[in-house]
C-alpha cells in the first residue's frame, strides 16, 4: 500500500479547491471567484484499491503577502500544512501573470526539502499568458515536474494523479475506502452556507462574513437534521445587504444551501439561519483561532 499527505499550495483563486474536489470526486471544499475563500486546512481523500493507494489531500488558504491579522492566521495554516505533508502540489493560475507571492511560495517549498509537483491550472482559458507563466516558473524552479491542467474541466488530472502516486511512499491506509473527507456535518454545512453567502453578494462583503452553527438536532422520525446558525458580518449596512429586500437574499442563501445539502447527506437538512453583526471580528484572536484551523 502507498499513502501520502499532499498539501495543495498556491496564491488565492488559482483553483486549489476546485482541484481537490476533482481529485476526490465530491464537494470537499467550497469555491468562489473571491480570493481567500478557503480559510481552513481541508482534507479530501482519494483511495484506489486497484492501485493500492490512498492520498490525503490538504486544501489550504490562498497564500497572500499581507500582515493583517486574519491573513497571518491563514499563512500559518499554509506553513503547518507544508510541515504535515509528504508531497507538495503547487498550483498556479495560467490566466493571470505570476505574482509577487510566487517568490515567497517557492522559497517556502524549497526550504521544506519535500518532493514538489507543479500544476499550471485553467488551461481551458485563452493561452495568452500561459507561455509567460511556464517560462517564469521553469526559471524560478527548474527541477520540478510541471503539469498543465484544467481542474474545472477535468483535463490533465489523471496524469497528475499518476505522478503523485508514483511520488508517494509506502504507507498505511488512514481512512476507509468510501471516505472522501473527514469533515463533520457541522463544518460542511457552515461552509456551504458561507459559499452561498459569498457567491450571492459582491466584492467586499465576502471577507466580512463568517458562519457559525449554534444548535443541531437529528429528528430521526422525520429523517431530518434541524440546524440553527448565524451568518456574521461586521457592520449593520452589511447585514442589510445579506438580508436583502423583504429577506429575499437570505431566503435564497438558505434555499441554495438546503438544496446542496440534499446532494451530500442521506437525510434532509432544515436551516434556520439569521444574520448578526459582530464588529471587528477579524481582529479577535480567540474567535480567529477557533474558526481558522
Ligand atoms: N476556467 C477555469 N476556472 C477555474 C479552474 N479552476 C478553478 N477555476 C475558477 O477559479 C475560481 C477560484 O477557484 P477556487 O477553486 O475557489 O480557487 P482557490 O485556489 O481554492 O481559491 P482560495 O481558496 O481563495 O485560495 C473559481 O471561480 C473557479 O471556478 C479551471 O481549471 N478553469
Ligand atoms: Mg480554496
Amino acid at each position: 500500500m502507498k499513502s501520502a499527505f499532499v498539501a495543495i499550495i498556491g496564491r488565492p483563486s488559482t483553483g486549489k479547491s476546485t482541484l481537490i474536489n476533482q481529485f476526490c470526486g465530491g464537494k470537499v471544499s467550497i469555491i468562489s471567484r473571491t480570493p481567500q475563500t478557503t480559510r481552513n486546512k481541508i482534507r479530501g481523500i482519494y483511495t484506489s484499491q486497484d492501485l493500492s493507494t490512498q492520498l490525503i489531500f490538504i486544501d489550504t488558504p490562498g497564500f497572500h503577502n499581507s500582515d493583517k491579522k486574519l491573513n497571518n492566521y491563514l499563512k500559518d495554516l499554509v506553513h503547518t500544512s507544508i510541515e504535515e505533508a509528504e508531497i507538495l502540489l503547487y498550483v498556479l493560475d495560467t490566466a493571470r501573470p505570476p505574482g509577487q507571492e510566487e517568490h515567497t511560495i517557492i522559497n517556502m517549498l524549497k526550504k521544506s526539502d519535500k518532493p514538489v509537483l507543479i500544476a499550471l491550472n485553467k488551461i481551458d482559458l485563452p493561452a495568452k499568458l500561459r507561455k509567460l507563466t511556464k517560462e517564469e516558473i521553469s526559471q524560478l524552479y527548474p527541477e520540478v515536474p510541471v503539469f498543465e491542467i484544467s481542474a474545472l474541466e477535468d483535463k490533465g488530472i489523471t496524469e497528475l494523479l499518476e505522478a503523485l502516486i508514483k511520488t508517494s511512499p509506502e504507507g498505511d491506509q488512514y481512512y476507509p475506502d468510501d471516505y472522501y473527507t473527514d469533515q463533520t456535518p457541522e463544518f460542511r454545512i457552515a461552509e456551504i452556507i458561507r459559499e452561498k453567502a459569498i457567491n450571492l453578494t459582491s466584492q467586499e462583503l465576502p471577507h466580512s462574513i463568517y458562519v457559525e452553527l449554534a444548535d443541531m438536532e437529528m429528528r430521526e422520525e422525520e429523517n431530518l437534521l434541524w440546524v440553527r446558525g448565524f451568518i456574521y458580518v461586521e457592520r449593520e449596512s452589511q447585514k442589510g445587504i445579506l438580508v436583502g429586500k423583504a429577506g429575499a437574499k437570505i431566503k435564497n442563501i438558505i434555499h441554495q444551501s438546503t438544496e446542496e445539502c440534499k446532494d451530500i447527506f442521506p437525510y434532509d437538512v432544515q436551516l434556520d439561519i439569521r444574520v448578526k453583526v459582530k464588529p471587528k471580528w477579524r481582529k479577535n484572536d480567540s474567535l480567529l483561532s477557533r474558526l481558522l484551523k
